[in-house]
């Protein structure tokens, strides 16, 4: 695994984050590093897909990255007739995506498409998968796009939906954000990748409160929504449509 060493060197001026090829390289050093709970949360996803797979259906995969969690999914899903669909605008990415899927599943059982999720009509999904990518839209679009969602879902299909949270109680939010920054720290990032990493995200992650979440998920149709993991800032929820 290449090691994110990004945002070491200082930059005269830090741009906005974009996944491009030196993303794409370093990417799975740079989550499991950057995310508390990513790896348990890639694992336990593939407990959840296999639950609420249906035969014949789609799973969708929408911010597929190298394709972790779509990994996770079918080495669990035992469901007949189940396929992948893996979405993601960075071909840095879906390229990268594409290769490491043919190494471990059969060429009929998966796609990688190249485009931005909200151009993506959903159809016949069972398991839909929003891998802390939401997080990534503007916000002003994020109900549409779990309107789409919901649409292409069949009656008792999932969304799982994790992200980076907002917390509306000003002391609640320091903590978790300094036990993030504990958390990056532990595993190696020095002030300055902290810092520099943290300007460029600043007006391209926009994370949302869980109260935000839950009402946008609720407006979008989804019946049963609870949240089932939480590591410090960063949780994962799911969404069942009835
Ligand atoms: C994982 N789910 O390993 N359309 C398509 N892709 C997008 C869009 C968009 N509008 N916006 C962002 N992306 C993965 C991790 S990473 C999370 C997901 C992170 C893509 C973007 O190119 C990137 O690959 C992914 O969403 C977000 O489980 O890096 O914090």
């Amino acid at each position: 695994m290449q090691r994110d060493a990004i945002y070491a060197l200082p930059q005269g001026q830090v741009v906005d984050f974009a996944f491009n090829e030196a993303v794409a390289d370093v990417f799975p050093d740079m989550i499991r590093r950057s995310v508390p709970g990513y790896e348990t949360i890639i694992g336990l996803l593939g407990i959840i897909a296999k639950r609420y797979a249906q035969p014949g259906t789609r799973i969708y995969d929408l911010g597929c990255s190298l394709g972790a969690a779509t990994l996770s999914m079918a080495s669990q899903v035992r469901e007949a007739g189940v396929s992948f669909v893996c979405v993601d605008n960075s071909a840095a990415m879906t390229s990268r995506c594409g290769q490491i899927l043919q190494r471990h599943l059969p060429a009929g059982q998966f796609q990688v498409i190249c485009d931005d999720i909200q151009a993506v009509t959903l159809e016949n999904a069972s398991v839909v998968v929003l891998n802390f990518t939401l997080q990534f839209l503007n916000p002003a679009e994020r109900l549409a796009m779990l309107r789409n969602i919901y649409a292409g879902l069949r009656p008792g299909g999932v969304l799982v939906l994790s992200e980076k949270l907002q917390f509306a109680d000003p002391a609640g939010q320091d903590l978790l954000t300094d036990l993030h920054l504990e958390f990056k720290r532990a595993n190696g990032y020095s002030e300055l990748e902290i810092s520099q990493k943290r300007s460029a995200l600043d007006n391209v992650l926009i994370p949302d409160t869980t109260a935000q979440h839950v009402e946008r998920l609720q407006a979008a149709g989804f019946g049963q929504v609870l949240q089932w993991f939480q590591g410090f800032n960063f949780a994962s929820m799911l969404a069942v449509k009835s």
